[in-house]
Parts: C-alpha cells; structure tokens; sequence
C-alpha cells in the first residue's frame, strides 16, 4: 500500500504541477513561439501575416470575453434559481408553461449576440477566402502519410516526409513529429497561393502561424493565401484524422529573403528535376499577378 501511496502522491505532484504549467501558459507567464507549440501551450502560436494576427484577435478580444461573460451570466442564473426556487424556499411552484416575453427576450439576445460576431467574423473570413494577386503558388497534396509540395511555374514536385526519431539533429534545430526531410521554402513578404489537394483520403492542411487551414479532399481543389513576414521555420500537422499515421505527417514551410530563395530554387530544380514519382506535376496555371 506504501508503494500504491507513494505513486499516487507523484501523480497528484505532476497533475498540480501540470495545471500550474498549464494557468502559467494561459496568463502569457509561459512565452508562445513561432512556428511550433510548447509543452503545455494553450493560446496560439505567434502570427508572422497579417491574417493570423487579424484571426488571434478576434479570437482574444472578441470571442474569449463572450464565451467568459455568457458563462458567467448562465452560471449566475443557475445558482440564482438554486437559491430562489428550491424546495424550501418556494414549496408551491408557478404553473406556468409559456412566457411570450420571456420567449422573445431569449430569441433575440443570442440573435444580437450572433450579428455582433458576425460584424467582425464576416470581413475576416472574406480576407481569408479571397486570394490577392499572388506572387507565386504552391500545390500541396496529402497522401495516407505525407505531404507533397509542387511549384507549377517552376515544373518540379517533391514528397515531404517526417524525419525519423534516429534521424533527427537537435543542433541544427530539428523538432521531434515536426521536422521532415524536405521543407517547402517560400520567399518572405510575397504572397503564395496555396492549392490544396489529397489523393486517398481528406487530410486537413493547417499552418497556425499563418492563419491558414483548409482540408485536402480527393478530386477537390481548395486554395487558401498567405504572406508571411518574418524569416523562420513554421510547422503545421495533419488536422484531419485519416488513418494510422496521422500524427506523422507535419507541415513544414521555411520563409526565406528572396536570395536564400532563388539559391534554393536552383539546387531543388536539380535535386527534384524527375519529378516525385507519385505526383505528377500539372500545367502551370495561369498567375493572376499583374492582372
Ligand atoms: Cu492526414
């Protein structure tokens, strides 16, 4: 029994000091970071485009508080019906069944509730669903248990798989379940437009430093946008369960200046010149810069 005791205390020990991390990370005491989530993080990763932190502040500011005072205000409500309608104190209870002002109070408060959110929510999502003159594009593929990456207008295609526990070099700043063999690399401050696609089964493609997530569905071209603004490594993971490894098969864009870039994109024209042998590259789509 000393031995059972003693496990349960360690238990205990780690649960309070994992809640204790976990109100750290949620008062900001616990620094967030770009690209990739902390242990015990619970608010988002930091934005590096303008979508993310225009979407992290509706999330904070808006929502937060709604969700925290309707709480609040329902919690109230129910320990004031506790208080003024139990037994005891209210032994004969009102009969009545229907309320019409009662009624229209409570359809019309969530409704004023919910044209607020959409005063804000609305722009954003026509930000988000809009793609701007783009700079360059993207195709990216989901496959049952990675992530390919083609660049149309400069005819090459590769697979991105996650590297392995043995394969992994902390040094030089691997993550472990983050990083892959083959980063896409896009240049900073420019917009890329993003097709997304799967081959198997839908996949969910989701980058939250960019403020970008939309699904990969087989036969289905989706497109999202970002711009993103600060040089750095940025991860994301598969958010839609689609089989065994669905947790391994990470995300991953490194955003360059336009010279890294452009060195880049001659040493990948010759390393993936045949072309990944699962994924044709297409015709280039017309670009819509300069339209
Ligand atoms: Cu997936």
């Amino acid at each position: 029994m000393r031995q059972g005791g003693r496990a349960a205390r360690i238990r205990a020990t780690g649960l309070v000091a994992g809640a204790a991390a976990g109100i750290a990370t949620f008062t900001g005491a616990q620094a967030a970071t770009y690209g990739y989530g902390e242990p015990w993080q619970i608010g988002f990763q930091l934005p590096v485009t303008d979508l993310a932190r225009e979407l992290q502040w509706f999330h904070n500011v808006i929502l937060v508080p709604l969700t925290i005072i309707i709480s609040l205000f329902v919690l109230a409500l129910l320990f004031y019906v506790v208080w003024r309608f139990n037994e005891k104190a209210n032994p004969t209870p009102s009969r009545t069944t229907h309320n019409t002002l009662i009624e229209v109070i409570w359809t019309i408060a969530p409704v004023i509730v919910l044209v607020f959110i959409s005063v804000f929510s609305f722009p954003l999502l026509t930000k988000q669903l809009t793609i701007p003159p783009s700079d360059m594009t993207i195709k990216v593929t989901g496959t049952q248990w990675h992530w390919s990456y083609a660049y149309p207008q400069d005819g090459f295609s590769f697979d991105s798989y996650i590297k392995e526990d043995k394969d992994l070099k902390p040094e030089n700043g691997d993550i472990r379940l983050l990083a892959v063999d083959n980063e896409a690399v896009v240049p900073v401050n420019k917009v890329v437009r993003v097709e997304v696609t799967a081959v198997d089964v839908i996949h969910s493609f989701i980058v939250q430093s960019f403020g970008v997530r939309v699904d990969a569905v087989p036969g289905r071209l989706n497109e999202t946008w970002f711009k993103a603004d600060r040089e750095g490594i940025y991860y994301g993971q598969c958010s839609k369960l689609c089989g065994k490894d669905h947790a391994f098969m990470p995300i991953a864009f490194r955003v360059v200046s336009q010279d890294k870039y452009d060195a880049w994109l001659a040493s990948a024209k010759q390393k993936f010149a045949a072309g990944s042998p699962t994924i044709q590259v297409a015709a280039a789509p017309a670009e819509t810069a300069g339209q």
